[in-house]
Formats: C-alpha cells, sequence, structure tokens
C-alpha cells in the first residue's frame, strides 16, 4: 500500500497540477473506499481534534446522568421498578436515591436530555468529519487492527444507537413499549465502554493538535499540515467554499439553536420557547391544574364511574392489618403540604406546584408501622401500562414532604393530575408519582 500512503501525506498539488502518487495507483474517486473519494478540505486533524474534545466532555456527562436517572428509578428495590432484571454486574452502583435537593432529577434528567439534544450536531459533525477513516480498506491488517476496528463499530453504530433511541423516545412517547430502558442502558455501556477506548486512544493526539494550534497561532490549515498523518485529511481536495472555523461555527449554531428549542422544556414560563421538546405544544388547561400533563386519565383508561366518592376506596395494606378510606376519610387525617416539580425522564419538569395531601409516613403508622417507616408498593386504579405500578424506598416514604396528594395549588386534584389521589415525592422521577393511586402496601416487597 506504498500508493495509499502519498495519498494521505501530499496534499499540495505540485506545478502544473502534477500530484506525487503514480497514475496507475490511483483508485478511483468514485469509490467511498478511495481516499480520493471524499474531497472536502474542512476534513482534518484540528476540526476532528475540536469536535472530538468537546463530546469527550459532553458524553461523559451524558453517561453519568444516564447511571443516575437509571439509579433514581430504584431499579434494585422491587421486581416492580426493574425493566433490566439481568443487569448482573451493570447495577454495581446503584445507591439509594436520595430526596435532597427536591430538584434533583430535574436537574440531572434535564442535564440528560437537553445536553444530549444539544450535541446531535456535535456527533453528526464528528462523524462526517472522520468517514473517510471509517472506508478505509482493507477491514483488517491484524488482530489488533481487526480489534480497533471492532471498536471504532461499536463506537459509531453505539453512539448512533444511543442517540436515536433517547430521541425516539422523548419525541414519540413510548415507541419501543417496555423496552426503551433495556435497550438504552445496555446500549449506554457498549457505547460508553468503546467511548473509553476510542478516548484514551485518541484524546492525547486530539490535544496536541489544539496546543499546537495555540501556541504557534497557527491557522487550522497549518495544523494538519504538520499533523501526523491520520487519513483525515483530503489528498485531492475541492476549492474551500468555507473556512474550518466557519464550519465549526455552524455546528455551534445548530447546537445552540436546538439548545435554545429545548432547554425551554425545564422551565413553565419559557415551555413556549420548547419546540423540540415532547408534550410542548399540549395544552394542560388554566388554573390550578394547568401544568404540564403526561398522560391524561383517558388515555390510562380512568373510568369516571371508578374514581367518584361512592366508589372508590384507598387500600392500606401493613403489618399491622389493612385500612380502607374514603377520599372524605383522607381529607379528615392531618394533611400537610409540599412545594414539589414534576421531573420527567422525558427531560421536561414543572416549577414547583403546591401538593397537600396526607404524609405517606403517616399512612404506613395507620397500619402498623410507627416510627421507621418501610418500603412501599403502589398500584393505580389504571390496569395496564408500564406505569401502574412503583416501588418507593424507605428513605421516601419517611421524608415529610413525600404526600399521597389530594389537591394541588389550592384546588382538588384534576382527572389528568391523578384525582382521587397521587403519589407526590421529592428529587424522585415523574414515573414514581403514581397518578390514580388505588393501593399501598407498606413493607414486604
Ligand atoms: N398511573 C399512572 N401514574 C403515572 C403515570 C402513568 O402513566 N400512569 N405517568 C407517570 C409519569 S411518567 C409522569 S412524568 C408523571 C406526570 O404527572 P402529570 O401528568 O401530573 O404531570 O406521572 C406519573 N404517574
Ligand atoms: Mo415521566
Amino acid at each position: 500500500m506504498r500508493g495509499r500512503q502519498s495519498f494521505v501525506m501530499v496534499r499540495r498539488p505540485l506545478p502544473g497540477g502534477a500530484r506525487t502518487y503514480g497514475r496507475g495507483m490511483e483508485p478511483s474517486r468514485f469509490s467511498p473506499f478511495s481516499p480520493r473519494f471524499w474531497r472536502s478540505p474542512l476534513r482534518g486533524p484540528w476540526l476532528t481534534s475540536v469536535l472530538g474534545v468537546v463530546l469527550l466532555v459532553g458524553i461523559t456527562v451524558l453517561f453519568v446522568t444516564g447511571l443516575l436517572s437509571y439509579a433514581a428509578y430504584n431499579p434494585g428495590l422491587s421486581p416492580v421498578n426493574d425493566k433490566t432484571p439481568d443487569k448482573g454486574v451493570l447495577g454495581f452502583y446503584l445507591f439509594a436515591w436520595p430526596t435532597h435537593p427536591h430538584w434533583l432529577y430535574r436537574l440531572t434528567q434535564g442535564v440528560h436530555v437537553t445536553l444530549g439534544i444539544t450535541l446531535i450536531p456535535v456527533l453528526l459533525a464528528k462523524l462526517w468529519s472522520v468517514v473517510p477513516r471509517l472506508f478505509t480498506l482493507p477491514p483488517a491488517r491484524s488482530l489488533a487492527h481487526a480489534l480497533e476496528r471492532l471498536s471504532l463499530l461499536l463506537l459509531v453504530g453505539g453512539g448512533l444507537f444511543e442517540f436515536v433511541t433517547g430521541v425516539l423516545n422523548v419525541q414519540l412517547d413510548y415507541v419501543f413499549p417496555g423496552s426503551f430502558y433495556p435497550l438504552h442502558f445496555y446500549g449506554a455501556w457498549i457505547f460508553f465502554a468503546a467511548f473509553v477506548a476510542h478516548a484514551v486512544l485518541k484524546t492525547p493526539a486530539a490535544l496536541r493538535n489544539l496546543r499546537r494550534m495555540r501556541e504557534e497561532r497557527a491557522e487550522p490549515a497549518e495544523v494538519a499540515e504538520g499533523a501526523e498523518p491520520t487519513g483525515l485529511t483530503a489528498p485531492d481536495p475541492d476549492p474551500a467554499t468555507v473556512s474550518r472555523r466557519g464550519a465549526l461555527g455552524l455546528v455551534g449554531g445548530g447546537s445552540l439553536l436546538l439548545f435554545a428549542t429545548t432547554a425551554g422544556q425545564s422551565s413553565d414560563a419559557l415551555r413556549w420557547t420548547a419546540l423540540f421538546a415532547p408534550h410542548g405544544r399540549r395544552d394542560p388547561g388554566t388554573g390550578p391544574g394547568g401544568f404540564q400533563i403526561n398522560k391524561t386519565a383517558a388515555y390510562a383508561g380512568i373510568r369516571p364511574a371508578e374514581t367518584g366518592e361512592d366508589a372508590w376506596r384507598l387500600v392500606v395494606r401493613g403489618r399491622g392489618g389493612t385500612v380502607r378510606l374514603s377520599r372524605a376519610e383522607l381529607l379528615d387525617l392531618p394533611l400537610h403540604s409540599a412545594a414539589l416539580p414534576i421531573a420527567c425522564v422525558e427531560g421536561w419538569s414543572t416549577s414547583d406546584q403546591w401538593w397537600r395531601g396526607v404524609r405517606l409516613r403517616d399512612l404506613a403508622a395507620l397500619v402498623g408501622h410507627d416510627g421507621d417507616p418501610p418500603d412501599v408498593l403502589v398500584e393505580s386504579l389504571q390496569r395496564h401500562g408500564a406505569f401502574r405500578r412503583a416501588a418507593l424506598r424507605a428513605n421516601q416514604v419517611a421524608d415529610p414532604r413525600s404526600l399521597l396528594a389530594l389537591s394541588v395549588n389550592g384546588e382538588d386534584l384534576t382527572p389528568d393530575h391523578g384525582h382521587p389521589a397521587r403519589i407526590i415525592v421529592p428529587a424522585a422521577p415523574g414515573v414514581l408519582n403514581t397518578k390514580w393511586v388505588a393501593e399501598l402496601t407498606f413493607g414486604d416487597l
């Protein structure tokens, strides 16, 4: 492959348009496996290094916030919460999700989704910048090279898979019924393993490129000239139509635009700006219940007949026995208020709403769990769907702000927000805030 080397190293046309490679060795410029097929003068170590360093930081944050989100679901607590029962050692880091600060999940998941969407242009530009390398022939020169190619496949495939599953889940409302969690979770580990291997191999060179650029105040093109041959720089470039800095500006501008049309999903006041956020345009109505709704009562199949004062009874079970309470009886128990947000795995969240209801720990005490309340299994009136049941951990039950809420912002819960009663727990993902609650079982999960 002597000829191929020279394509990579020599990019300047010689006088008279002659090039240094021999005529007979020129691969076709119509084959993507030929370096001559890739003609953009923008490609080069500089562009790839800048994008790579941005992704190094960004994807690490995505991975950490993703693992936090997984932990926040309490998957280790009960099979009811666990969408990935075969996780094995991948659950090694699971911990009891705290209830402080009360906006914790709002922050971590808002960052996860908004950052993920913001990084899409950077990811695509990075792939574009290295695409000639993805086509290099032969596929494997040695075992080590074969392994490198395999890790690249997992890196590119895994990266695209994680971004696509994440965006689809957020945009299309559970296109993978029940299977999003395992897909996105196992995919994340495969992707991140390949990402770490890649970062260890490439970060030193990327940082070297950027440092040279700064120290020598060199132009991007000169950095490309001086850098080791990477197979990134077009041997036979077309004339430039935009500078490398200009191209970077376009990518950054795209990211900024996505950020500006996504970030508003974490604020009630700015939600109208969140054009790319899910439920951004679903009108939750006005008044006390006029904040973001995920699934409506109609969607969940809740019939008005089963939520009326005569029909509905809350069943509370514990080691001391079982009690059944009407809504009127619940309203006669000591009521407490808590200002807490709804924060969904999809990234959107509401500002704090004023919930009022019975403390979960008081309900535990009613059925024989005084002092030190245990875990609780919450079951909804809803008959189908992944979110009709959820388990809460003892620390969540014990928090005085954890309520079986009966009203919000000064009025009875609306049907869509969970009337006759719903769970609200500080710092927890929305999915644990079960609506249309029918039964609570303390202890014995
Ligand atoms: N029974 C039941 N409770 C549920 C859900 C559901 O689908 N069914 N969705 C959960 C999810 S994913 C979220 S984000 C919150 C949304 O609450 P909201 O619609 O009142 O904003 O409710 C949670 N409680
Ligand atoms: Mo949610």
